[in-house]
């Protein structure tokens, strides 16, 4: 059985709703990122960058276990796998990588860094205004390229997709982030229908009670999310080394 490592934020129920939709039977390992369960050595074999979601197959290609970390290469795996959401033929397939590579290196991160403004930053000294407002411009700007693809397809990429599961959760916080989604109708079409998938719903309460955006954070657990540098995380990988 495929082990998820996972915690319930955008990047892993990116995961669990594909694991849903294609009624792949899954473990979920919790990985605690305020306590530091990133870090151990066991996980970084799995994830070397520190981060989750990671995925680990017993049963991978040539019958061999593979483990595979960043959300987006997860996501293609499972694709292939499974034979669905991911077309095959040539044409479709690198449409869905476009917007998979958007979602990835555009989207994600840029809402993650709002994120990070919006519920944690307050805990840091300083003005935040700048950074929060540039954050904030570059996700409405996201949005509306979401909007405007959406006004002519369905959904992101033609067909229902890896791409449009790899976005979804990224939407879901506009209201925490302040946005209005009415004004983007397309993308508020496409939303209520991604919302009102059993299998998206499902993915997304995996963990639930274990969600903490926007509750206050302890020192040691921000110190944690936030404090690393490449000393800190060097440290940890000789560790890995040493076990
Ligand atoms: N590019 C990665 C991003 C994953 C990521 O940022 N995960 C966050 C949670 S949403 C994490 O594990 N953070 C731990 C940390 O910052 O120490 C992916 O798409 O999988």
């Amino acid at each position: 059985m495929i082990e998820l490592y996972y915690a319930p934020t955008p990047n892993g129920w990116k995961i669990t709703i594909m694991l849903e939709e294609c009624s792949i039977p899954y473990k979920i390992i919790p990985v605690n990122l305020g306590k530091g369960d990133q870090f151990k050595p066991d996980f970084l074999r799995i994830s070397p960058n520190n981060r989750m979601p990671a995925i680990v197959d017993p049963d991978g290609p040539n019958e061999k276990k593979i483990s595979i970390f960043e959300s987006g290469a997860i996501l293609i795996y499972l694709g292939e796998k499974s034979g669905k959401f991911l077309p095959k033929e040539n044409f479709e397939k690198i449409k869905v990588l476009e917007w998979l590579f958007w979602q990835v290196g555009g989207l994600g991160p840029m809402a993650g860094q709002v994120s990070h403004f919006v519920n944690y930053a307050t805990n840091f000294p300083g003005d935040h205004s700048y950074s929060e407002n540039r954050y904030k411009n570059e996700y409405d700007r996201l949005l509306q390229v979401m909007d405007n693809v959406l006004e002519n397809n369905e959904f992101l990429a033609g067909n229902y997709s890896i791409a449009d599961m790899a976005s979804f959760p990224w939407v879901t916080a506009y209201k925490r982030y302040e946005v209005d989604l009415d004004k983007f109708k397309n993308l508020r079409r496409w939303f209520d229908t991604l919302k009102n998938r059993p299998a998206v719903r499902k993915g997304m309460d995996v963990g639930k009670e274990a969600r903490n955006f926007g509750q206050k954070q302890t020192s040691e657990s921000l110190k944690m999310m936030f404090g690393q540098t490449a000393d800190s995380i060097k440290k940890e990988a000789k560790k890995k080394l040493d076990k």
